[in-house]
């Protein structure tokens, strides 16, 4: 086939559309290798044999031969580019090329690659021999430079050191991809890097034992879902030791306490505690199996698998110890656990034709109350009737079996949310505190990852929201910031497509007329329902391309990560979290410690937030979030979830494949292959690599930089001059930071030895 026919025929655009528009004509006549895509979607690799119109025939690799349309063929890779760590380096960037290079990691345990500036990371639900002491100190050493979590926290500890700027490790990625353990990694990596003694180090390891049990459960994606959002950050002192840590957390999904889906469980604790409690606990707390509470049993999904609950519970225990909290402490923590299980075991009787109730007094109503430390009259008043404050006195209302039901619920959650709160601020106030220093601290977050179930309620749409909250950080940086700059500062430059996730934020925040706003309005009145407020939402978001009306008060929303439909059903007592004034009282009035701090606690917060609903506080404190993070040198993580079962080896490509459209990798690695990933402004790059210079300092910012570019002899193509920052290609100012370093141990060994002779 010469060039002139493949130039006529139609195939021809396609491949002038993709990336690197090689020759058509050479790829067919040295048989190279192509993608083309079959009937039932999937790429597979092939060589062309010949060409029609606007068909080829194309030799797959299992030896059959198929006729694909043009539209479906694709340059693939030379083989010598099999497995690159970096997606930059694809001489063709397609999807395609893109999912079989990351699978061929896979494959090969390799589960990190970078695409442009971000590390990738791929799920491998099996143990790798990744980890431990001596990787951390071939990455310390750069004995190894491939793609990994400890390359990414070395990364960010140098740039603290070298810019006194404070560095955030963003990892995101959906649920079940891999967050968590990514975080603890990189923790591990900062603590025994920074770590002047092994006390800090094994702290930091250990907050996650503590967080993970009181705040993580099975759901249906994953079997150690975080049902919170956390963000550690570490601060170092000026030579680069760790000298205090502090955990912030996010709104603690409180509704699993006392309702669980299908195939989901409650928070790990409990199933560790009564598992594991050694003896004497047990018989205090009147601890029963896990099956025997209605908190836990309540949808016969009790077990882990491969989860020895009792060998967790030593495990949470030697963690506690590790804050050095007292045994006394920790009795505490657990009564109020059982407190919470015992609770739920309360039972209620309709006695007359109202629905109303009274409290069975049986071995629940009593272990609670001695639990909680209250007289169990007070707990059964509590539970059965509603004191209400008229203009003249307080009058009593009796409650029926779904009030009451609710009001015990309420306490429960609250009881447990208060707990999971104590425990951050004891180990906040137990991690070693320095003197912190501006510009010395690395976070790491880690947030819940975007969730669809079959059946999503207010808890989802929260998380999603905090998701969308956190794409939109993602995409700002990797995509948007990137390219105005280059605009702003006259870099030549080819635009890159990418799609915003405005609309869908300004659905979530708009003021007044966003669900927020709507949700806490609809909540704040009286008269209200879910039905009304879908009413509301419908009347006030239908114009936002991202919403859509359901049927029955439910709606979807188009996510960036997929369309989720909400059912409405609970959102306003959810979104009000209020718990009644009698059971505030109650909790005032009980002789065990942390119920009593608990109900205090909640009435010095009611006054500093008027007692703010759930929505409008995630709300605030992602702003806050995000001005932090706007703050610090952003890397970014990207956790990918290679198959749905949570199981090793397998790898499904659609799956990944949605993943990697969703957060626009194809278009964050083509900005950063042709753009320039590392700038300095002119006066910076003087003052930096200066000394450099043969010409000394004498010159402008500029001509000093230039002159030093030429003196190393930096390629013209590897950089350019903005008018205001001089932008370079990954990897040009490698040999200035070595140059400089030794320009800089030259002079401390000439100063020593000055030193030296003048002694
Ligand atoms: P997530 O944090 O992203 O989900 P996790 O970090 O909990 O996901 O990971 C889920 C499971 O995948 C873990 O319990 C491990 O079994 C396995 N896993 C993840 N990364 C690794 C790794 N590097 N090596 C070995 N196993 C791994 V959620 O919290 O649900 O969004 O809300
Ligand atoms: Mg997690």
């Amino acid at each position: 086939v010469d060039k002139q026919s493949v130039a006529s025929s139609s195939l021809l655009p396609r491949f002038l559309n993709s990336d690197l528009n090689d020759n058509f004509g050479y790829f067919i006549k040295k048989k190279l290798r192509v993608w083309c895509q079959l009937q039932n979607g999937h790429w597979e690799s092939g060589q062309i044999q010949s060409i029609s119109s606007d068909t080829a025939s194309v030799l797959l690799l299992n030896g059959s031969v198929v006729t694909v349309s043009a539209e479906d063929l694709l340059p693939a890779n030379p083989d010598v580019l099999e497995g690159v760590d970096d997606l930059i380096e694809l001489s063709y960037l397609n999807e395609p090329s893109v999912l079989h290079n990351l699978q061929y990691r896979y494959s090969h345990d390799l589960i990190y690659s970078m695409s442009g500036p971000v590390l990738i990371a791929t799920n491998p639900f099996k143990k790798v021999e990744l980890y431990g002491n001596d990787y951390v100190t071939a990455y310390r050493q750069k004995l190894l430079d491939s793609p990994h979590v400890y390359s990414v926290a070395d990364t960010a500890y140098n740039e603290m050191m070298r810019d006194g700027v404070n560095q955030a490790i963003i990892i995101s990625g959906e649920s079940g991809s891999g967050k968590t353990e990514t975080a603890n990694f990189a923790m591990q990596y900062l603590g025994a890097i920074g770590g002047v003694n092994d006390r800090i180090e094994l702290q930091l390891i250990q907050t996650s034992h503590v967080l993970e049990a009181f705040g993580n459960a099975k759901t249906s994606l994953n079997d150690n879902s975080s049902r919170f959002g956390k963000l550690i950050t570490i601060y170092f002192n000026a030579v680069g030791n760790i000298c205090g840590a502090q955990i912030e957390t996010f709104l603690l999904e409180k509704s699993r306490v006392v309702h669980l889906a299908r195939g989901e469980r409650s928070y790990h604790v409990f199933y560790q505690l009564c598992a594991g409690a050694p003896s004497a606990l047990k018989e205090k707390l009147n601890l029963k199996a896990a099956s025997e509470y209605n908190y836990l049993n309540q949808n016969g999904c009790l077990g882990a698998d491969n989860v020895d609950n009792a060998q967790k519970f030593q495990i949470l225990l030697e963690a506690l110890n590790a804050f050095s909290m007292s045994k006394e402490d920790q009795e505490h923590v657990f009564q109020v656990v059982a407190a919470v299980l015992w609770l739920g075991n309360i039972s209620f009787q309709v006695i007359d034709s109202e629905d109303h109730v009274k409290i069975v007094a049986d071995e629940a109503l009593a272990t609670a109350s001695s639990l909680l430390g209250c007289r169990s009259e007070d707990l059964m008043l509590v539970l059965s009737i509603n004191r209400i404050q008229t203009s003249k006195d307080i009058a009593a209302k009796s409650l029926t079996l779904q009030q009451a039901i609710e009001k015990r619920d309420a306490l429960a959650k609250f009881l447990y949310a208060s707990l999971f709160n104590w425990l951050v601020d004891k180990i906040n106030g137990s991690i070693e505190k320095g003197e912190r220093q501006a510009g010395r601290s690395i976070s790491i977050l880690d947030v819940y990852g975007f969730e669809s179930f079959q059946r999503n309620s207010l808890e989802q749409l929260f998380i999603n929201y905090a998701s969308e909250r956190l794409h939109q950080h993602f995409i700002r940086h990797l995509l948007k910031l990137q390219q105005e700059e280059y605009d702003l500062d006259g870099i030549d430059w080819t635009k890159v497509e990418y799609r915003d996730n405005k609309d869908c934020l300004d659905l979530f925040e708009k003021r007044q007329t966003g669900l927020i706003s709507l949700l806490d309005e609809e909540s704040n009145l009286t008269k209200t329902s879910s039905l009304t407020f879908a009413e509301k939402i419908n009347q006030h978001c239908k114009t936002n391309p991202c919403f859509n009306r359901e049927q029955g008060g439910a709606f979807t929303i188009c996510h960036y990560a997929g369309e989720v439909q909400y059912n409405t059903s609970g959102f306003l007592e959810k979104n009000r979290d209020s718990l009644h004034s009698d059971s505030i009282e109650l909790l005032f009035s009980c002789s065990s410690q942390l119920p009593q701090l608990f109900a205090s606690n909640n009435a010095d917060q009611a006054s500093v937030f008027h007692q703010q609903s759930l929505g409008t506080k995630l709300k605030a404190h992602l702003f806050m979030l995000m001005q932090q993070l706007e703050n610090s040198t952003p890397h970014f993580i990207l956790c990918i979830k290679p198959n749905s079962g949570q199981i090793p080896g397998i790898y499904e490509k659609e799956l990944v494949l949605k993943q990697l459209r969703c957060c626009e990798i194809l278009q964050v690695v083509k900005i950063s292959r042709s753009g320039y990933p590392t700038r300095i402004t002119h006066q910076e790059f003087a003052e930096r690599y200066g000394i450099l210079s043969k010409f000394g300092f004498s010159q402008d910012p500029l001509s000093a930089s230039v002159s030093v570019l030429q003196q190393f002899g930096i390629q013209h193509e590897m950089y350019q001059v903005g008018y205001t920052k001089l932008y370079f290609r990954a990897g040009q100012n490698d040999a200035l930071e070595e140059a400089r370093k030794q320009v800089l141990q030259g002079t401390l060994e000439v100063q020593r030895c000055f030193r030296c002779h003048q002694a």
